[in-house]
């Protein structure tokens, strides 16, 4: 028995002995318990000061470990993210610029890494890549953003559903996966969190809370945008303006509402309550039931009604919060009550990005903007990484790999961008760590439409280019002096010097990270598109979404388009030109004629979308270029496209009387344009 034990416990001790020195963090091999929200915004904890709620859980991590001030994403959007996390690198150079996107599995990660290491590894919850997950000995996600009441999950033995709330299924799943993992091996456990994610329902415990008060609102909740520029009017994303009163505030639709017709995301409002079992159903009633019929009495309007869209947002969000910091409460009571694990694991805490909780008028994310650039960090590893301090340096998430490698004693890859935390966690202050971070966001029209941009962000200044050719703008903030970033210096004169310098650092970062997309050429008008590069062989183009496109306004000269294509790489959905006639302005009045190269179908989608498709199979060996030829008909109202002597014909809205624009488009694929012919 005696023996027994000294087997088993033996490596432990001796394991802490090596680790005590905090200097000796690398190579330590710690446990790894990573957990991980989504959407939450380092100003709804409080230990980062928050003034809306509190998380004494979150906060244990804090108190007892380190709080990063000023940690950032690269990309403030979920999958690009997660991407980062797992490949300590900005989006372009892992493939994952926006949602929709497929990861890579063949690329290297942290939890590959790990793996042949040793570790142990998991992932539980929400996933969010489209690929399946690689690197974990054990895997059960979300499929894609997954469902807050009674989700289904995916697992490599196919998909099961799982009754309750995703936040505390996904925390008694990581608890039973620490019950029954191999305790002689390190582990890696990122336990993922849906919550606080839109659309915002809380778990039924917590659905009581914030019922009898105010929560305080943001000073920019009626922010007007003044001093910034156009690109921060355009977007939609508004409390008052964006926010879906069924779907997103939870209150039913009333027979004369339906009556008119639901539109947008409230249409799915049914079946996102038929999901609810009768007894969460009556819990959900019983809460919301009575706080519905007080505000259908009021019939709130103007600002009245922003200030009641914003309470009903913010504690319902608050809410979903609560049952993360409930969850971080009883992941860590588990490492209380199992002194031996914890005494060899380190615990983190973050989040995907930040989230405007009211601020600037907003909901969701994307912006370089303070509120969603920052991610909270918490990491805690009680006689290894000293409690209650504060770092204080520019951390991003590119560095979360380089650190848990760092820790397992793994060489970290030279191509990760990002740089390990230990020295910080360790107390020091390297003089040679990195003074400015580097942002770049893809998602333009898009949920939200939020434009293309990217910058770089110093410890007291912000220079942000929104560069697609459609905004063609700058901002430049003084955190110091505009922590709310209400006033750009853009065209100050007094900023000429910190704009110059701020220039060259933006494309040093640039040249060091090797971003080379953000470049769009001379098209005045583009959507989805990462690079467009001009070389000998015609324009090389990189959609990373499903239909981009760019495009040059304005009377092409002709009616018949004669281009060749040769697919480069990616997912080759779709690729083809685009015409855009009528309003230039309309994103709706695009006829996409093309190849899908994948499917070897010449394809034409009208102005009226997927209703209009008309598709004939080619023959293609699939790397020759492929020339395809569209003519336009104003007078018949046809558009005819022809490739692989096949040919295909839609028809164009009468009141088309001339042609506006044109252009190339593709779907997630990199392809190479010969310059259009146009006769
Ligand atoms: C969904 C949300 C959006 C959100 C994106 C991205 N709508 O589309 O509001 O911006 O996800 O969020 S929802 O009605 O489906 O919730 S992310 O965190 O996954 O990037
Ligand atoms: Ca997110």
């Amino acid at each position: 028995m005696a023996r027994l034990f000294l087997v088993r416990l033996l490596p432990l001790p001796l394991f802490a002995a090596c680790v005590t020195a905090q200097a000796g963090l690398s190579g330590s091999r710690p446990n790894i318990l990573f957990i991980f929200s989504d959407d939450h915004a380092a100003h709804a904890i409080s230990a980062y000061g928050s003034r809306v709620n509190q998380t004494p859980n979150i906060d244990r991590i804090a108190a007892n470990g380190a709080l990063f001030r000023n940690n950032f994403c690269g990309n403030s959007l979920c999958g690009p993210s997660r991407a980062t996390i797992l490949t300590g690198k900005h989006s372009h150079a892992n493939g994952f610029m926006r949602n929709g996107n497929t990861f890579d599995p063949a690329q290297p990660t942290m939890a590959k890494l790990l793996q042949a290491t040793g570790y142990q590894t998991a992932m539980i919850g929400k996933w969010h890549l489209t690929s399946d997950p690689q690197g974990f000995d054990h895997w059960i996600v979300l499929p894609g953003q997954g469902q807050y009441y009674n989700p289904d999950f995916l697992t490599p033995d196919g998909r099961k559903r799982i009754e309750g709330h995703a936040t505390n299924i996904t925390t008694d799943l990581a608890l039973d996966w620490l019950e029954q993992r191999d305790p002689d091996k390190p582990f890696l456990l990122m336990c993922q969190h849906k919550a606080p994610h839109r659309n915002w329902m809380p778990a039924p415990e917590d659905l009581a809370l914030y019922a009898d008060r105010d929560i305080p609102e943001p000073p920019t909740l009626f922010d007007d945008y003044a001093g910034r520029t156009e690109a921060a009017k355009h977007q939609e994303m508004t409390i008052a303006r964006h926010m879906y009163l069924h779907y997103d505030l939870v209150v039913p639709p009333t027979a004369a509402e339906r009556e008119a017709g639901l539109v947008g995301p409230d249409r799915s409002y049914d079946d996102m309550m038929a999901r609810l079992l009768p007894a969460q159903r009556e819990a959900w009633d019983a809460a919301f039931a009575p706080r519905n019929a007080a505000f259908r009495a009021d019939e709130p309007t103007g600002r009245e009604r922003v200030r009641w869209a914003y309470q009903r947002y913010i504690k319902n969000y608050l809410r979903c919060v609560n049952g993360v910091d409930r969850s971080v409460g009883r992941l860590l009571d588990w490492l209380d009550a199992h002194p031996d694990v914890k005494a060899n694991t380190l615990v983190v805490y973050s989040s995907d990005q930040g989230f405007y909780l009211g601020d600037h008028g907003w909901y969701d994310k994307r912006w370089m903007y303070e509120e969603s650039l920052k991610m909270p960090l918490v990491v805690s590893w009680p006689g290894h990484v000293a409690a209650g301090v504060e770092i204080p340096q520019l951390t991003q998430n590119i560095d979360f790999a380089p650190t848990f490698l760092d820790l397992a004693g793994v060489d970290v890859p030279a191509d990760m961008h990002g740089a390990s935390l230990v020295p910080l966690l360790s107390g020091g202050e390297p003089d040679d760590w990195r003074d400015a971070i580097y942002y770049h966001y893809y998602e333009s029209n898009a949920v939200h439409m939020v434009p293309e941009h990217y910058g770089v962000r110093t410890a007291r200044y912000k220079l942000v280019r929104y560069y697609e050719p459609q905004w063609d703008a700058w901002e430049l903030f003084d955190l110091a002096r505009d922590p709310d970033e209400l006033h750009s210096v853009h065209g100050d004169p007094s900023y000429a010097d910190i704009l110059a310098g701020l220039k060259r650092r933006l494309v040093e970062l640039r040249r060091q990270y090797g971003d080379d997309t953000g470049t769009l050429g001379e098209f005045d008008v583009t959507a989805g598109i990462a690079r467009v590069q001009l070389g000998a062989d015609g324009y090389r183009v990189w959609a990373n979404a499903t239909g981009g496109y760019l495009l040059r306004s304005g009377d092409p000269g002709g009616t018949k388009f004669t281009t060749a294509m040769t697919s480069v790489g990616g997912r080759q959905l779709r690729n083809g030109f685009v015409l855009l006639s009528g309003d230039a302005e309309s994103r709706g009045q695009l006829v996409r004629a093309g190849i899908e190269f994948g499917a070897r179908q010449l394809t034409v989608i009208g102005p009226g979308g997927m209703r209009q498709r008309a598709s004939a199979a080619i023959e293609w060996d699939g790397r020759a270029p492929l020339e395809l030829v569209v003519t336009v008909d104003l007078a018949a109202h046809s558009l005819t496209a022809a490739a692989a002597g096949q040919r295909v014909t839609v028809e164009l809205p009468a009141e088309w009387t001339e042609l506006t624009a044109c252009g190339y488009g593709a779907s997630n694929a990199e392809t190479v344009f010969t310059p259009l012919s146009i006769e």
